[in-house]
């Protein structure tokens, strides 16, 4: 059977895997992806930049509304800009920690010990923030529409979360809050909003993470 040729369609043939190997496939990735940890302890050490070039072409090949990839990647690695973003996020979130998070929140953060120090915004080599482009700039001031934003450009997220895991890196989900430091310090125009803060990098030596269980199959999945 072959498909009626389309305009502007082409061929599209993925390689096709056994049933079998495409189970072993498949629980390989799980095995993987199983091994991701959220990481608050990184190393210094370097990332080369075609490392983190690929990790954000990986997070762009992301399916986004209209294909209209709706997200900029910003790479921090100057150390004076990850110290100016460190200082301004602890600054919010030593007052999100000390009355604007109410006690629930509070009691919810306790098992994984975080509070309003962020030293790996400094410590970690790389921090990508993503910005979401609420709209793309047009001639004369119009506003061209982007669609399913917060979808498009938390699946590149996940992308680019799952290719650092490949990699062997480590990588935080950040939501500094409020964020719009971020959008002044990094210049960005007014069509961006941040989305996360991603420090990417290896983890310490001494990384400790909390202890955590992940729902089993029977809890996130409903067959039909
Ligand atoms: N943004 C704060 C608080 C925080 C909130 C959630 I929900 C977390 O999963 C983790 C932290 C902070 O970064 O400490």
């Amino acid at each position: 059977m072959s498909t009626t040729p389309t305009k502007g369609f082409i061929p599209y043939n993925p390689k096709r895997y056994s049933p079998e190997e495409t189970a072993l496939l498949s629980s390989h990735f799980f095995t993987l992806l199983d091994g991701r940890r959220s990481v608050r302890h990184f190393s210094p050490a370097p990332i080369a930049d075609e490392v983190i070039d690929n990790l954000v072409r990986t997070a762009s090949t992301a399916p986004s509304g209209a294909h209209k990839q709706p997200w900029t990647f910003c790479v921090v690695t100057d150390p004076a800009t990850k110290s100016a973003i460190r200082t301004a996020a602890e600054e919010e979130e030593l007052q999100n920690y000390s009355g604007r998070m109410p006690q629930e929140w509070l009691d919810d953060l306790a098992p994984f010990g975080t509070d309003w120090r962020k030293g790996f915004l400094e410590v970690a080599p790389c921090l990508i923030v993503v910005f979401k482009r609420a709209y793309e700039p047009g001639a004369n001031g119009t506003k061209r529409k982007n669609y399913y934003v917060e979808e498009s450009v938390g699946l590149a997220c996940g992308f680019l979360l799952a290719a650092a895991r490949h990699a062997g890196l480590v990588t935080l989900t950040h939501t500094p809050s409020p964020m719009n430091f971020l959008s002044k310090f990094l210049q960005r125009p007014e069509n961006e909003r941040p989305f996360l803060l991603i420090p990417v990098g290896y983890p310490a030596s001494d990384c400790m993470v909390p202890d955590l269980k992940r729902k089993g199959l029977e809890e996130v999945m409903v067959r039909y």
